[in-house]
């Protein structure tokens, strides 16, 4: 049709219309298929029933991979939780029984394992016996949670898994399940250095966002901050952004805690957890202890220094 004919915008219209409809249709069968499989899942205990399974609606990959017994599993990776399983098939219903705890996306961690590396898990009860006799194992990575603390279910998974073939790998190798991080506060170490520490320890990459801070009279001077204070929740920083805005953190030590379970470093115990927390209070007792002497001057602040 041709421009200017009254016919144009009309025909426009409808392949808005028509293309929006093919996008709801395709929305809802994916929904549909990830109910079909939801429906079919059977747990062997309640924590594997992680409370993100039900809200699923849509399925990003999934497949057979091998575990390191050479056992089948069917693996789905469902929008926010990567779920495993074994395939039972009984009176012509097939169904599907996890295997193992099923891990959110938020803390899922995978890492390619180099055809040929030597593991432990490879080599006990391992794909080189079971799979591919006395040839060292071929198209394995390993998926685990990050978080030694899941909301959930306090376990932790760490799961090999050996694909098909090297394409079948990269499959799911490609999929970017890894989170984004930006940390916002001013540019000036304070409440958000040991937060910059925990990202670079972990080697995790992150947004370092600063503010530009300036004193002027006595005053800090921070126009951009000013502007923006009023979009953040308690309007201070630091504030952590994870996803892209999908969640914010604010609280320095809310930040430092998420941030240490999130990365290992925070033991791997609810014992330990405690003994590493006592010590970062312990610093802010000694910190608090500082910033009282500093307005009272040079010789509380020797005293602060001299002191137990
Ligand atoms: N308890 C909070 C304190 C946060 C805080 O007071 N941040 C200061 C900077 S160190 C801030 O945002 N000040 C800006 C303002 O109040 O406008 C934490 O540890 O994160």
């Amino acid at each position: 049709t041709k421009d200017g004919h009254e016919d144009k915008r009309i025909l426009l219209d409808t392949i808005n219309i028509v293309e929006e409809l093919i996008n709801d249709v395709s929305q809802a069968t994916s929904a549909q298929l990830c109910w079909n499989v939801i429906a079919r899942l059977v747990y062997t205990n309640d924590e594997q029933k992680h409370l993100l399974i039900e809200k699923q609606t849509r399925i990003l990959c999934q497949g057979e991979l091998k575990n390191n017994r050479g056992h089948k599993l069917y693996v789905f990776l469902f929008d926010e939780i990567l779920v495993f399983t074994r395939i039972a098939t009984r009176n012509g219903i097939k169904s599907y029984q996890l295997t193992n705890y099923p891990i959110p996306v938020l803390s899922l961690l995978v890492e390619d394992i180099e055809d040929g590396v030597k593991i432990p898990e490879l080599s006990s009860g391992s794909f080189s016996r079971t799979l591919a006799g006395s040839k060292p194992a071929r198209n394995v990575f390993r998926c685990s949670s990050l978080s030694s603390i899941d909301n959930n279910n306090s376990r932790n998974t760490s799961i090999l898994l050996q694909a098909r073939d090297m394409y079948d790998k990269q499959q799911w190798l490609n999929l970017d399940m890894s989170s984004s991080y930006k940390l916002t506060y001013f540019a000036g170490r304070g409440l958000a250095e040991t937060s910059r520490m925990l990202f670079k320890a972990a080697g995790q990459e992150f947004e370092d966002y600063r503010y530009p801070i300036t004193m002027k009279d006595g005053q800090f001077n921070r126009p951009e901050w000013d502007a923006d204070k009023s979009k953040y929740t308690y309007e201070k920083i630091p504030v952590l952004e994870i996803d892209g805005g999908k969640h914010t953190i604010a609280q320095s030590k809310a930040i430092e805690r998420f941030l240490a379970r999130r990365f290992n470093m925070l033991g791997s115990n609810d014992v330990e957890a405690a003994i590493i927390e006592a010590a970062g209070e312990q610093i802010g007792d000694v910190k608090q202890a500082y910033n009282k002497a500093k307005p009272e001057g040079a010789d509380a602040v020797k005293k602060f220094f001299e002191g137990d």
